[in-house]
């Protein structure tokens, strides 16, 4: 066991105690601005001040921490990843990305260890974008890139995003004020690989190499509800088998078309057994790390899903939620982080992300790396989610040594 070891333990326990917070008992739901939100960004500020940083909440609700170096104009490095879960999801998806570098600065604090630059860690408060339908809002407050347009965002239960954020204490025609640029000069985000790649390679950490693009869509199809048992079926306009129809047609031409592209969501509305359904609303969710692919895959999809509902006798609403496009790592940071690993005796690998992650909005400001640790089989968005003590203890090392050695260039 390294010195590093007691400091994994801590960041495993304290990934199982922030999963208490969260809105169903049963499994892991933590969503932006909730109560649980502010439990969560009141636990990770305690555990950054026992760690000697300084602390604030940032104007969309991200939680930050602080280690000021001697020289106060030295540059800045930010590590961080987000708070929020999926539903149903792990522990470890982000919550990782922020408790492990406070175990690192707790480690330096402990060693009585400084650094040669200013070191930042941000709990970023909306990755999954489960609440209101767009994501990256926490990272895209920082990064100057938030939308005007999501002041008209509404949750579930119909609660706007201007109210949700004055229920958590914030007022959002200051969320200009948290915004980041010029002030960070690299990000670098620790995160589970939510893939096999690692596990299959043997690898305890990897580099991130590309994180690809995603679109969303919210599709919305009309047809015309009925009886059941009266409607004959070639009178029928079935929204809900138009709807399985296009989810078959989707998965096919992801394939043809080498991307991927999930249907995660499907609502059918007022439905019931003996009604033939006149409404259902599905998303769509396309990602490649080529932009391009990823676009002529979607517009292939959109001429199939509008020529499906034409046949069906249907209307088809097709509204996009949220883009963004690959993002390549910063190739200093790529060579920094290489090193470290090496470093710390183990096969260098890179890999390129499938998921989304705030780096993606990072990658706005400032030059961006990822390190990725293995997750068992692979497994993410999901209650099996686990990780291993001595992968994580196998990561602050790769991390210390990538900090002790690590120089930025001050953003001009
Ligand atoms: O969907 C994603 O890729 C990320 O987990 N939000
Ligand atoms: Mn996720
Ligand atoms: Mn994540």
């Amino acid at each position: 066991m390294s010195a590093f070891y007691p400091y994994a333990t801590l960041t495993y326990e304290r990934c199982e105690q922030l999963a208490l917070f969260s809105q169903d008992s049963s499994c892991m739901d933590r969503r932006y601005l909730s109560k649980e939100h502010q439990q969560t960004n009141h636990q990770v500020m305690l555990w950054m001040q026992a760690a000697g940083m300084r602390t604030w909440q940032d104007e969309a609700g991200n939680q930050w921490g602080a280690l000021t170096s001697s020289k106060p104009d030295s540059p800045t490095l930010v590590l961080g990843s987000h708070l929020d879960t999926v539903p149903n999801g792990g522990k470890y998806d982000g919550i990782l990305g922020v408790l492990l570098p406070i175990s690192l600065v707790q480690y330096l604090q402990d060693t009585e260890q400084s650094l040669p630059f200013n070191l930042q860690i941000v709990g970023f408060g909306d990755e999954e974008g489960t609440r209101f339908g767009a994501t990256l809002l926490g990272s895209r407050a920082v990064a100057g890139t938030w939308q005007e347009n999501w002041s008209a965002l509404v949750d579930a239960d119909d609660i706007g995003l201007p109210q949700a954020m004055r229920n958590f204490g914030l007022d959002i025609n200051k969320i200009r004020n948290c915004s980041r640029e010029q002030a960070i000069d690299a990000f670098v985000e620790i995160h589970i690989e939510q893939g096999p790649v690692l596990e299959a390679n043997n690898l305890a950490v990897g580099v991130v190499s590309a994180i690809a693009g995603a679109r969303r869509f919210k599709c919305t199809l009309t047809g015309f509800a009925g009886h059941a048992g009266t409607v004959p079926m070639h009178m029928r306009q079935d929204a809900l088998a138009g709807a399985a129809e296009m989810i078959l047609a989707i998965e096919a031409l992801a394939k043809v078309h080498q991307v991927v592209a999930t249907v995660g969501k499907l609502t059918c509305l007022s439905g019931a057994t003996n009604v033939i359904s006149g409404k259902t609303e599905f998303s769509i969710d396309i990602r490649s790390e080529n932009d391009a692919q990823r676009d002529i895959a979607f517009a292939a999809i959109e001429q199939s899903i509008q020529a499906i509902a034409h046949n069906r006798n249907l209307t088809l609403q097709i509204c996009q939620t949220h883009s963004a496009n690959a993002v390549l790592c910063d190739e200093a940071l790529q060579n920094k982080l290489t090193q470290a690993i090496v470093r710390h005796g183990i096969r260098p690998f890179a890999l390129a992300s499938g998921a989304g992650h705030d780096t993606m909005a990072m990658a706005n400001i400032c030059p961006v790396g990822m390190l990725f640790m293995r997750c068992e089989k692979g497994i993410s968005h999901h209650p099996a989610e686990a990780i291993r003590t001595d992968d994580v203890e196998q990561t602050l090392a790769v991390l210390n040594h990538f900090m002790q050695t690590f120089h930025i260039p001050k953003q001009t």
